[in-house]
C-alpha cells in the first residue's frame, strides 16, 4: 500500500484510455451535443464537411485521417462560437457491393448495410462529431428518389438527353464508363483495358457549363489546393483558334475543321480526317475501289487503338490517301485529303489543316508520306523591335548565325511552333503570331469563310451503367410516345428485388430481366411500355448530397432553398486527392444548373477544400498483397481512437503523406497521459483568482491561445500539437517546483490544455475537463480570449551610456522604434545625473540595444 500511496498524489489511477471512452460514449450519446441548426440557435453557421464514405468493409485509417482532420476544424469552430454542421452518411450505391454479390453469392443491399453498421460501430468509438440526425444513406429509397427528381429536372431542360455514340466500354465490368473513369486507356475501377462500343447513352450536357466550370476557379484560388485547380483546368482543357471552312471537290457541304493556329492556313499543304469520322467513310466512298479497300482495313485496325495510342507522338504515322481534295479557302490551293488515325474524331470537328512545318504530328505525317512543307512563320525574326538585317550569301541565301535554328523543318524534322513574322502569307506577311491571328480571323469572317472559336477537351458526363446496384433512371419508354419521364409524384422508381436477378455482367443491365418491374403502362398513352432499365452512375449521388444533409427526412423535396440559403456553400470540405477531378467537378456542375434553376443563390459548392495525404506504412501503399496493411480496428484497439487522432494530426502537415513506421502512437498516448495527470492534481478550485501565478507559464498559455487560432486555420494542426506537448511539459514544471499544484497558473494551463487538445483527443478533453470541476462538455466551451498583457514579447537590455560611460540600463521591447529608445534614455533619472546641466550635442541610437549620448564639456 506504501507504494501506493507514494505514487497517487501524481496519479489518481492511470490514465486507461478504454476505461475513458466507455465512461464517455454514452454521455455523449445522452447528450448529443453535436446537433446542428436548432431551432432558436442564433449563432453565426459554419458548414464543415468530409466526403463521405463508402462502405466497402470496416473503416481503414484514410479514413481515420480525412475524418481526424475534418473534426479538428469542426470543433474548432465550434469553441469559436458557431453552430457548426458536420454531418456523415455513405455513398452507398456502386460496384463494389455488386462485385462482392456475385462472387459471394450475396444481396448487395445487405452487404453494403452490414459494412455501413460495421463502419458506424468505429465511428462512434471514433468519436467525430457528427450531427447524427442527418445520417443518410445514398442507397435509400428516400434518398435516391431525389436523385430521380434532379435527373427529371434536367431531363426538363434539355440537360439530361440520350444520344447514341461510340463509348467507353469496360470488357470486365461489362459496363460504359465516363471518360473521367478512364485512366491512361484503363478501367478505374479494375484496371481492364478500355475499348469503344457504339450504344444509346444517357448524358448531362456538362460541356454547356465548360466556360463557367473553368472561370469560376479563379475565385477559388488560394480557398482549392493549386494543383486540384490546375486539374480541373487541364480537364476542361479550353482552347482558342477558329473555325476554318474548306470546300470539298466533288462535295456540295464544306468541311469545317478547328485549328488554334489560324495564322498557319497559308502553310497547310494536306487535310487529314479522323479515319473513324463519318466523314471519312463518305468521302472514301467517292473513291476508287482500290481506296475503298485499303480505307476499311485501316478503319478495323484505327477502331482497335485507344485514344492514348492515337495521340502519341511517338509511333509511326499511318494514314490511307482518300483521292480527294479539299481547296484553301485564302489561297485556292488544292489539298490532299488523307484518313488517318492521329486525327480523333470527337475533337472539334474530326478533321484538320495540316501544316506540317508548324505542327510536329504533321511534319511526321508529312515527312512518313512524302508531303509538302511550307513555312509560314519565320520563327527566327524577333517579334518585337526591329527585324534585323541578315546577310546574305553569294547565292543569295541568308547566312545564319550557328546558334540560330535552321528553318528547314522538313530536314531538321523538328516542326518550328514558336513564335516569329509571317512569311509565304500574302496579306499576313510581317505580322507576330498574335496579330496574324487575329487579322486572319477578321479577313476569314469578313469572306464568311471561319470564324473564331474554342473546343474543350470536357465531354458531357455519361451517366447511364449497365448495372444492377444504382439509381434507376426515371425514363419509360413507349413505342408510340419515345421517351415518357416518370410523373414526379410517383417517384422513388424502386429498385426490383435482386433475388431472382442474374447479377453478374453481360453488356445489359440486369434490370431488363426485372419482366414484372420492367413492363409497365406508359404514363402518356396508357399502352404497353417499359422502363429504362439502366442506372445512374454514383457520381450522380454524390454531385449533390452536400444539400440533402440540410434536411435529410424530407420526404417532400430533395433540399431546403431556405436552408441551402442559412449554410451553403460549404465553409471546409475535406477528403482526397482522388476525387480532384470527378467529384468536385460534377458537384461544381450540378451547382451551377441548380443555381440556373434559382433553387441556389450561389455558383460554387466548396468555399475551402483540404486534401490530406495517405496513409502509407514501409514507404508505400498499403495493401494486403504486399503485406503492409495497418488496420484501423487494430490500431483503435491498441492505442484508443484519442491517440490515433493526436498520432495522425502530430505526423506532419495534413497535406503530405504519413508513413506509419513514422510514427508513434505509443508516444501520443504517453503525452495524453501525462495531460490528463495534471488534471488530477490541481489543487486550486474553479474559482481561484485569476491573474496570479506563474507568470512565464501564463504566458505561454496566453501564446497558445492567441497562436491556436491562426494554426488551425491555416491546417498547421502538428504544430498546435506540438504546442500543447510544450505546454503540458511547463505546466509539469511549476507543479514539480515553486507554487506546485496550487499555483493558478497551474490550473489556468490546465483548462486550456483541455479546451484545445479536444480538437484532437475528445475522450481524454472531457476526463480531463471533468477532474478539474466542470460539466460536460468540454466541446462546447468557448475559446478563451488571451491577454495582451501576456503576449508581450520578452524584454531586451538596453545600455544608455552618457560620454562613453555606461549610466543605464532599460529593459525594453525587442520591437522598440529609435524614436521610443531615445526618448526612454533622455528620461532615465541615471541619465539625468550624468548629463547634469551640459548640452546634448549628439545622440546615437542603436535600437533595441544601445544609445550614445554625448555631451559638450
Ligand atoms: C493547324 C495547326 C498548325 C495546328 C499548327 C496546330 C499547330 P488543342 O490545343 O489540343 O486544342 N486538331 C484539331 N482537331 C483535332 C482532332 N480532332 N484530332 C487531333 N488534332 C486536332 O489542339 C488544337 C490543334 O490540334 C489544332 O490546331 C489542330 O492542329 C489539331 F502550327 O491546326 B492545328
Ligand atoms: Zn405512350
Amino acid at each position: 500500500m506504501a507504494h501506493d500511496h507514494d505514487q497517487s498524489r501524481a496519479d489518481h489511477g492511470a490514465y486507461d484510455f478504454a476505461a475513458i471512452q466507455a465512461k464517455w460514449l454514452p454521455v455523449w450519446e445522452e447528450l448529443q451535443p453535436f446537433r446542428a441548426g436548432l431551432p432558436g440557435d442564433t449563432k453565426p453557421r459554419k458548414y464543415i464537411l468530409d466526403m463521405f464514405p463508402y462502405p466497402s468493409g470496416d473503416l481503414h485509417m484514410g479514413h481515420a485521417e480525412a475524418f481526424g482532420f475534418g473534426d479538428i476544424v469542426a470543433r474548432y469552430w465550434r469553441h469559436q462560437g458557431f453552430d457548426v454542421l458536420h454531418p456523415v452518411g455513405w455513398d452507398s450505391f456502386g460496384l463494389p457491393a455488386e462485385n462482392a454479390a456475385i462472387k459471394r453469392g450475396v444481396d448487395p443491399r445487405g452487404w453494403t448495410y452490414q459494412n455501413i453498421e460495421q463502419q458506424k460501430r468505429s465511428f462512434r468509438q471514433y468519436a467525430p462529431s457528427f450531427d447524427w440526425s442527418r445520417e443518410l444513406h445514398t442507397s435509400d429509397p428516400e434518398y435516391y428518389r431525389w436523385n430521380q427528381w434532379l435527373f427529371l429536372k434536367l431531363y426538363e431542360k434539355g440537360i439530361a438527353y440520350r444520344k447514341a455514340g461510340m463509348v467507353n466500354w469496360c470488357p470486365n465490368d461489362q459496363t460504359v464508363l465516363a471518360n473521367e473513369q478512364v485512366i491512361d486507356g484503363h478501367c478505374e475501377r479494375c484496371g481492364f483495358v478500355v475499348t469503344k462500343k457504339s450504344l444509346t447513352q444517357w448524358y448531362f450536357r456538362v460541356t454547356d457549363y465548360a466556360d463557367r466550370l473553368l472561370d469560376d476557379l479563379n475565385q477559388l484560388e488560394g480557398a482549392w489546393p493549386s494543383k486540384v485547380i490546375s486539374m480541373q483546368r487541364n480537364w476542361i482543357g479550353r482552347s482558342s483558334g477558329a473555325d476554318v471552312d474548306f470546300q470539298i471537290e466533288g462535295r456540295e457541304e464544306p468541311v469545317t475543321v478547328f485549328t488554334t493556329r489560324p495564322d498557319t492556313l497559308y502553310g497547310a499543304t494536306f487535310m487529314v480526317v479522323a479515319a473513324d469520322a463519318e466523314l471519312a467513310a463518305e468521302l472514301a466512298d467517292g473513291a476508287s475501289d482500290e481506296v475503298k479497300v485499303r480505307f476499311n482495313d485501316y478503319l478495323d485496325s484505327v477502331r482497335a487503338e485507344s485514344d492514348i495510342d492515337r495521340l502519341s507522338t511517338e509511333r509511326p504515322k499511318t494514314g490511307v490517301f482518300l483521292e480527294r481534295y479539299a481547296i484553301n479557302p485564302v489561297n485556292g490551293e488544292r489539298l490532299p485529303i488523307w484518313a488517318a488515325d492521329y486525327v480523333l474524331a470527337d475533337y472539334g470537328h474530326g478533321a484538320i489543316m495540316a501544316v506540317p512545318a508548324h505542327d510536329q504530328r504533321d511534319l511526321d505525317f508529312a515527312r512518313t508520306f512524302g508531303l509538302p512543307i511550307r513555312v509560314v512563320v519565320d520563327t527566327n525574326a524577333p517579334v518585337t523591335g526591329v527585324v534585323p538585317v541578315i546577310p546574305l550569301d553569294e547565292h543569295g541565301d541568308p547566312v545564319l548565325p550557328d546558334d540560330v535554328e535552321t528553318l528547314d523543318p522538313a530536314s531538321t524534322g523538328v516542326a518550328l511552333a514558336g513564335d516569329g513574322r509571317l512569311v509565304n502569307s500574302g496579306p499576313l506577311d510581317g505580322l507576330s503570331k498574335t496579330n496574324a491571328i487575329r487579322r486572319v480571323i477578321e479577313i476569314l469572317e469578313q469572306r464568311g469563310l471561319g470564324r473564331a472559336s474554342k473546343n474543350f477537351r470536357l465531354r458531357d458526363w455519361l451517366i447511364s451503367r449497365q448495372r444492377y446496384w444504382g439509381t434507376p433512371i426515371p425514363i419509360i419508354h413507349c413505342a408510340e410516345c419515345g421517351e415518357v419521364p416518370v410523373p414526379e409524384n410517383e417517384l422513388p422508381v424502386r429498385l426490383p428485388d435482386a433475388a431472382g436477378l442474374d447479377l453478374k455482367p453481360k453488356g445489359t443491365s440486369p434490370l431488363g430481366a426485372a419482366e414484372s418491374w420492367v413492363n409497365v403502362a406508359c404514363p402518356n398513352c396508357g399502352g404497353p411500355a417499359k422502363r429504362d432499365s439502366d442506372t445512374m452512375d454514383t457520381f450522380v449521388d454524390s454531385s449533390w448530397y452536400y444539400l440533402r444533409y440540410l434536411n435529410p427526412n424530407d420526404e417532400t423535396k430533395a433540399f431546403d432553398v431556405a436552408e441551402a440559403e442559412k449554410w451553403m456553400p460549404v465553409d471546409q470540405y475535406v477528403g482526397g486527392v482522388e476525387h480532384a477531378i470527378l467529384h468536385l467537378l460534377y458537384s461544381r456542375f450540378i451547382t451551377k444548373v441548380l443555381f440556373d434553376h434559382g433553387y441556389l443563390s450561389f455558383t460554387e459548392p466548396f468555399t475551402s477544400l483540404l486534401n490530406q495525404g495517405m496513409v502509407i506504412m514501409n514507404g508505400a501503399k498499403m495493401s494486403k498483397s504486399k503485406g503492409n496493411l495497418v488496420e484501423f480496428a487494430t490500431e483503435l484497439a491498441a492505442h484508443g481512437a484519442d491517440a490515433l487522432r493526436v498520432t495522425l494530426a502530430f505526423a506532419g502537415p495534413p497535406e503530405e503523406d504519413i508513413d506509419w513506421a513514422d510514427v508513434s502512437p505509443v508516444g501520443a498516448a504517453k503525452f495524453l497521459a501525462r495531460a490528463w495527470r495534471i488534471s488530477g492534481e490541481v489543487a486550486s478550485s474553479p474559482d481561484v483568482e485569476w491573474k496570479t501565478g506563474d507568470v512565464s507559464l501564463r504566458r505561454m498559455t496566453h501564446r497558445l491561445l492567441a497562436d491556436a487560432p491562426q494554426l488551425v486555420e491555416a491546417f498547421k494542426f502538428n504544430v498546435v500539437v506540438a504546442r500543447l506537448m510544450e505546454l503540458v511539459n511547463a505546466t509539469r514544471k511549476v507543479i514539480d517546483s515553486g507554487a506546485g499544484p496550487a499555483d493558478a497558473a497551474v490550473r489556468e494551463a490546465a483548462e486550456v490544455t483541455a479546451m484545445i487538445l479536444d480538437l484532437f483527443a475528445p475522450y481524454t478533453a472531457e476526463d480531463m475537463w471533468q477532474r478539474l470541476g466542470y460539466e460536460p462538455t468540454v466541446a462546447l466551451v468557448p475559446w478563451r480570449k488571451a491577454d495582451p498583457a501576456l503576449l508581450v514579447e520578452d524584454s531586451v537590455t538596453a545600455i544608455v551610456q552618457v560620454d562613453g560611460k555606461v549610466r543605464d540600463r532599460l529593459d525594453v521591447s525587442p520591437k522598440i522604434s529609435v524614436e521610443e529608445l531615445e526618448t526612454l534614455a533622455r528620461a532615465s533619472t541615471g541619465v539625468a545625473r550624468a548629463v547634469g546641466e551640459r548640452e546634448i550635442v549628439n545622440v546615437i541610437v542603436r535600437a533595441p540595444r544601445l544609445v550614445n549620448i554625448a555631451t559638450r564639456r
